[in-house]
Order: structure tokens, then sequence, then C-alpha cells
């Protein structure tokens, strides 16, 4: 009896609800748009209902969320990422169109005095155009970039009494993405109307279009529209129109993207290669490059090297055949093609090149040259020739294919052993390795001679012994491969010592790979001089020898235990898992800080001796003893006048995200870009290896976002201190960032702040540093490191 009573009153209370419901309101959503619902309705919706408790029901039935009595809490979020309750309002992202529907929202107050109360909405969803292709007659009269359709219309209506919320007068207009050929015109459509006039504000990703980088100048503001007289790569963003009276507001975003017509620059994929040929072959060359937008490809001849050596355009036609562009023929060669072959492969963009070496050697067997004859021994001598081919003929049937082979395979040996007979001697120019005050690779030139020393035809190059720095080969043990890459290969080795005789010590010896190019010689002799030119210091990778004489050209160096920086530091991140090694304990913040600390020290001495390292980034900084860094391939010899913005290291990181705008857009390498590179590498270090701009797909990207002013974020648990540090390093004008030198001051001042103060106190003086060349001073830890500049 009790039960039924119950239920007739709630039966009846329910009744009560229905009657006493207000009438839905109509709200219109557009497909992928966003919806708010207040509840309850009106501007008390933040504060007067704290203590109620909200439900949210769809189509009458379904129930889409709860916010419980007596919360504080802002946001409520749901199963469907799309919807979630923020500020007392149903927030509906992405709507779709099966969204459409009736949307209830109950309220009870907490005391029992109160009555529920209901809000009812009924949304409707309409349909949003995507992309402006098949786009009707009537729209293609105004979309051509210059004018929206309402342009010239009167306005009218607006002084009528009735208030409205700003609205779009005309959806249809309204995109959501939009591309535009690059330097082409194009206007963002955004008729807000609404009473009173409804007042239009721009936004460019997000913030006021005055407020942006963005240059205001280029891009016009209409009344009721945006333009952009002529489309560029960094006006690309999201535009959006908002448009506000005291009633409401309404906005709209459009991504405007340029698109640029693929030209990308011509890369050299396959470079010809060097060749000996005796007179009367064929030469044959190929430079295959990627398909750049309208590339051209060009070959060159030079008698030599050398910077101001005469070069010949070849032509085709004769003895050249450049018919087929990527390959250059030469039929019957003389002595006189002897020289360096060089394809250039350029567009508008760049150009690129590479060359290979044609030697050209005299037949072994001399053919006599006739003396003076008569018109009746020339007769004689055509009708024997003629019975000796003959004969000749019937005796190549005769023997058949035996003999023809055996003949090849004498012919190959006579070739090789004439190739053995001569070398190519390496010249090393010291003359203006220092061009005005900056270290520039040595000339390095390579000649054909008869080989000096009697029997020495161990290598097909002759080069010059530095007594100071050669190392017999006797006294190296080549070891494992550490890697190989373009640059060629590097392996582990034990170097015998020459003191004690059963000690040795572990180094790394970089060499060439098998059919290498003279090119590939010539910058590894080069690397060798500058390391040579620069001196020593702990935090640099220091030359140990050289072999050069009788056998290839091995460079020997110091070996860092630990590989490099950026495997070091992600293969002890912070995992909760298995991933890590027992013994890669995660790194201290003074451990990094101390990291950074040294790589500005072996930079401070790099930029002291006038060299700029062009590719500062952890990878290229190895961890050696006692957590001791060293930085590499600062010697290498750089081809900065080849574009290779699209060049990715191994791990497919684009080596751009290192470079300063100014070595990005003008090729402008200097110490102080060098400093930008570091602050990445800073970034680098404090994510423990982390990606740089992760979230940018391309180059076009970064160029815009640089340009912009966009700089990263610092990363979680780096210290503020570092990350000003960082911000400094990435001033747009160089001069503007810090200098190395006070680089290692700040960061051994930080270091100071972070170090334990009892151990500093308690260590003995180190040397202290000369500032020369004289940094031989083994190193126990970064403490001790640190110490000898602190004191
Ligand atoms: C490898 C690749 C790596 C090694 C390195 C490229 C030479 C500097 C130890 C002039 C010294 C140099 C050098 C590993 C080292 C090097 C020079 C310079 C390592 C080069 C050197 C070391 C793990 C295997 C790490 C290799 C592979 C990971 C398999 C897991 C890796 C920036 C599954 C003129 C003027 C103990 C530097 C010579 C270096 N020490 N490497 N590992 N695993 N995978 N070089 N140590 N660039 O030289 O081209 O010559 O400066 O393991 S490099």
């Amino acid at each position: 009896m009790r039960l039924l009573l119950r239920l007739l009153c709630c039966c009846l209370a329910l009744a009560a609800v229905t009657l006493a419901a207000p009438e839905p309101e109509l709200r219109q959503a557009a497909e992928f748009g966003r919806l708010k619902l207040a509840c309850p309705r009106g501007k008390g919706a933040r504060s007067a209902v704290k203590g109620a408790q909200i439900d949210w029901y769809l189509n009458g039935q379904q129930k889409l969320l709860t916010k419980p009595a007596g919360t504080l809490r802002p946001e409520f979020f749901t199963d469907d990422s799309r919807l979630k309750l923020k500020n007392n309002r149903l927030v509906l992202r992405n709507i779709q169109l099966s969204d459409a529907g009736s949307y209830s929202c109950l309220i009870s107050e907490a005391g029992p005095e109160q009555s529920p109360q209901w809000i009812n909405y009924t949304v409707v969803v309409s349909e949003e155009q995507f992309y402006d292709f098949d786009l009707p007659e009537i729209d293609s009269q105004y979309m051509d970039g210059y004018e929206c359709g309402w342009e010239e219309e009167e306005e009218m209506g607006s002084q009528t009494g009735e208030e409205t919320k700003p609205y779009f007068a005309n959806k249809d207009e309204l995109r959501r993405m939009q591309a535009v050929p690059l330097g082409d015109p194009v206007t963002i459509c955004c008729h807000i109307k609404g009473s009173p006039a409804p007042e239009i504000q721009w936004l460019y990703n997000g913030r006021p279009l005055s407020e942006s980088s963005h240059t205001v100048s280029h891009v016009e503001v209409g009344r009721y529209s945006l333009f952009v007289p002529s489309m560029r790569q960094y006006d690309n963003g999201n535009y959006t129109c908002v448009g506000r009276n005291l009633l409401g507001e309404v906005s709209h975003m459009t991504y405007l993207e340029a698109n640029a017509p693929p030209q990308p620059h011509p890369i050299i994929t396959r470079a010809p290669r060097n060749v000996t040929l005796v007179t009367g072959e064929r030469a044959d060359f190929v430079c295959e490059v990627t398909a750049g937008m309208h590339s051209q490809l060009d070959w060159y001849w030079s008698a030599t090297a050398a910077p101001g050596a005469h070069v010949t355009k070849l032509q085709d036609g004769g003895r050249f055949d450049i018919s087929t562009k990527q390959r250059l023929v030469i039929h019957n060669v003389t002595l006189n093609d002897t020289g360096f072959y060089t394809c250039i492969a350029y567009n508008t963009l760049a150009k690129a090149h590479a060359r290979a070496y044609l030697t050209v050697l005299e037949p072994l067997e001399e053919i006599p040259v006739p003396l003076a004859h008569s018109r009746i021994t020339v007769i004689l001598s055509v009708v024997f020739g003629v019975l000796v081919l003959a004969g000749i003929i019937l005796v190549a049937r005769f023997y058949g294919r035996m003999r023809l082979e055996r003949r090849e395979r004498e012919r190959a040996v006579e070739k090789a052993n004439a190739f053995h007979a001569m070398t190519k001697k390496v010249i090393i120019d010291h003359q203006n390795m220092l061009a005005n005050g900056t270290i520039v690779a040595p000339t390095i030139r390579i000649e054909r001679c008869k080989p000096s020393k009697e029997g020495s035809v161990m290598s097909a190059y002759e080069l010059p012994v530095d007594p100071g720095w050669e190392i017999p080969r006797a006294r190296l043990q080549l070891g494992k491969q550490l890697g190989e890459g373009a640059f060629g290969r590097v392996v582990r080795g034990a170097l015998d010592g020459s003191a004690k005789p059963n000690s040795s010590v572990t180094v790394a010896v970089k060499m060439l790979k098998e059919g290498h190019t003279d090119a590939e010689l010539m910058d590894l002799v080069s690397e060798m001089e500058v390391m040579k030119m620069i001196g020593r210091h702990v935090n640099i990778i220091n030359l140990i020898g050289t072999c050069t004489q009788d056998g290839p050209l091995l460079v020997i160096v110091e070996f860092a235990p630990h590989g490099n920086l950026r495997s070091y530091l992600r293969e002890r991140r912070h995992t909760t898992g298995y991933e890590r090694a027992f013994d890669h304990e995660t790194p201290t913040v003074r451990e990094l800080t101390s990291f950074a600390y040294q790589v500005a020290r072996g930079m401070e001495y790099l930029a002291a001796k006038k060299c700029i390292h062009r590719d500062l980034a952890a990878r290229n900084i190895l961890v050696g003893e006692n957590k001791t860094l060293k930085i590499a391939d600062f010697g290498l010899a750089r081809d900065i006048q080849n574009n290779e913005y699209y060049r990715k290291v191994t791990d497919g990181r684009l080596p751009v995200k290192w470079m300063a705008p100014e070595a990005l857009f003008e090729r402008l390498y200097t110490t102080q870009s060098d400093v930008w590179s570091f602050g990445i590498l800073l970034w680098e270090i404090f994510s423990m290896g982390g990606m740089p701009y992760p979230s940018i797909p391309n180059v076009e990207k970064l160029f815009s976002l640089l340009r912009e002013g966009y700089r990263m974020e610092r990363p979680p648990g780096c210290p503020q201190k570092l990350d000003d540090i960082m911000r400094q390093c990435w001033e747009y004008y160089p001069n503007l960032r810090p200098t190395f030198t006070e680089l290692v001051e700040k960061l051994g001042t930080l270091l100071t702040s972070l170090a334990p103060q009892e151990y500093l106190d308690l260590g003995q003086p180190s040397p202290p540093d000369s500032g020369d060349s004289s940094h031989d001073v083994s190193v126990d830890s970064q403490f001790e490191l640190f110490k000898s500049t602190a004191m």
C-alpha cells in the first residue's frame, strides 16, 4: 500500500515537472562546429547553483552526464571526448549531424523545499560546406580571391528596433580551410550581422591580429572581410573572425594554407666515379639527380681541381655524348682527356655538384709509325692487310671463343699493372688556412705522377709525411667497426704504447670506405690538418696520430667509451619498467648542468681557435671516461654551398632544427650561430635526448615559425635559469646572444650553486688554464674540471 502511494507521488511530481518546464529553446549548430548549452540559463549560471546536482539528458532518456551536488570543480568529462561540462555549460565539440535532438538539463537544489527545475533545448545541426571545390555557379562570381558576395550590398534592416545576437548572414561563404596558390590574393568573408551592430575582431592563430608578429600591413581588414593581397608561406595559419554585441558573440575559424608548387632542390643521388682507361677506350660517367623541378644538368671539364683552374663546359656532339643528360660518354679517349669531370645540377633554388677524375694511359704496345710510302706500297699493304684480316677472321673462327677470352684476360692484367705504375700525389697547401680570421680547410690538390719511391705501389695515393704525427702501422691493431656513413668509416683500434711495450690504449680510427672518390680523400686529409691546427683540449676529441705511408690513410683519435650524448641520455631516461639497464643511473640536474658546462668549455676553446663547428648537436658530442664530454666532428669540411635543408641524419632528424636563422636563410655561419645550436643542444640535454620541435613536420614550417618568433618551451624539470640561458642563445640577432665565454661563466656559477659546497672546498687546486693549447689535463670528474675554472 505504502509502495503504491509512493509511486503515485512520484508520478505526480514528474507530471508537475513536465508542466512546469518552459518551452525548449531552439539552437542552431554547424556541422563540425561547437555548441554550448547553459544550465541554468543566463548570467547567474556560474555562482547560483554551486550546490545543486545537474543531470543532462538527450532525447528524454539517454543520460549524458551528472554533476554531483556540492562540488566546486569547474569541469566534468564524459566517455565521449567531444562532450564535457564546463562552468555549468554543456560543451559539445566537433558536432555531427547525428547530434541533433532535444537536450534537457535537470537542476536539483540541495534543500528539500526547492523543486527540481528543467531546462530544454532543441538542437538542429546544419551541414557545413567543406572545401571550396564544386562550388555552385554563384560562388565563382565573387570567390575569386578579391571580394565577398555582399560587399556592394546596402546595409539595411539593422535599424529596426528588435535586438538580435550576432549571427552569420551568409553561412555558405564560411570555409574551414582554404588552400591558396603561393602569391595569389585571398579574401576571408565573414558577414556577421546583429542588432546592435556587432563589433568585429580578427584573430591570427588565436591572438589579435595586431598583437601577432604577423605583418599587419600586408593583411587588409575590411568591414566584414580580411584580405591577403599575396599569399606567402608564413601567412599560413588559423584566421578567426569574432562578432560581438551586448547579446552575445559568434566566431568562425578558417585555416589558410599557401601551397607552393613542388620545387625541391636537386640532389645528386649517384655521383660519377674515378676511372682509369687506355687511349681509344670509352669513358662513361653517371650523375644521377633527383627529379628537382626544372632542374638542369651540365658537364664541365678541368685539368686540375685548383681554385683558379680553367673550366670548360662540355657540348654534346663529336666524341662527347651527353644526349642522355644524367650520363656523359666520351668515345675514343685520348691522353688530353685526363682531368676532372664535374656535373652540376641546378634549378632556381640551388645547385649541387659532383666530380670524378679520368686517368688516360698510353697503350702498352707501341704501334710503329710507318715511314713514307709510295702509292704501290700503300696498295700492297692494303691488299696484304685485307688478306691478313681474312686470315685472322678464319683463325678466330677456327679457335673460337676460348682464344678471345684469354686475350681479354691478358689485357686486363696489363691494364692493372699500368695503373699501379702510377700514383696520385696529394699536396697540402697551408697558406690560406686562415681566411679572414676563421679556420678554413687547407687547399688540397691531387696530381698524377710516377711513384717517387721504388716499389712502393701499396696505395694509389702518395701523401706527405708529417713526422710529428706519423705512427708506424705496426703499432696499431684495427678492431670492430663503430660506425659508417657518408664521411667514411670509424673503427675501434688498439694502439701499442711506445714507452711501455706491453700496454695499449683504445683509440678510434677514421678511414675511407672502399671505392671512395678523390674528394672524399681530400675531405679526410683536410679534417686531419684542421685537427692538427686546433690543438688539444679536454672537451674535444683530440688527434692522436696518423698513418699516411704505405697503405690507406688512417686518422687516429681519442675513443669515447660511452658513445654519443644523445643515445647516452636516452638510455638513462627515467622509466618505471625494465627498459633501463640497471647500471644506467638517471643523471641529476647537476650532472646535466655539468654536461652543458663542459660543452660550453670545449666550444669556448674552439671559438678561440677561430673554428666554427656548423653542426653542434648532442649526436656530435661523445661521452668519454668519467663522464667527460668531448666535442666531435669540428673539423669536417661541410658543403654549405650546396643546400642540404632536406638532408636527414641517420635517425631521420632534420639537422636544420639546430641551425640559427641567419645560417638557415643566408648561409651565414659564425661562432654566434654555433651559440644558437648550443641552445638547441641545451634543450636536448634537459629533455634527456628529446627531439627538438617534435611537431614540426617539414622545413617550410620551421622557416615560418622561426620568422614568427616561435621558440621551444622549457623541457619539464629544467631549471628556470637554464631556460633563460636557452632563450638568450635563441635571440634572433646574433650579437644579442651570449658568447661561449659568457656561457662558461653563467653555467659555472649555476654549477657552484648546485654543487655540494663542502666537496668543492676539499679539493686541491688544479693547474690553471693557460688559455693556450696546453689543455692536456686528465680530468677525473666533472667536479674537478669545474674547479679548474672556478679558482
Ligand atoms: C660511431 C659513429 C659509438 C662512432 C661511438 C660515428 C673522429 C671525432 C663508442 C674526428 C670516438 C672522431 C669516435 C658507440 C663510440 C664515431 C674523427 C673527430 C660507442 C662516429 C667515434 C667513439 C652504440 C654502437 C654506440 C656504437 C649500435 C647502439 C647498435 C645500439 C651503438 C660524433 C643496436 C678524424 C674531430 C661504445 C670521433 C671518433 C662521432 N669515440 N666514436 N656506439 N649501437 N645499436 N666516432 N665512441 N662521429 O666519428 O663519425 O676523425 O672530431 O660504443 S663519427
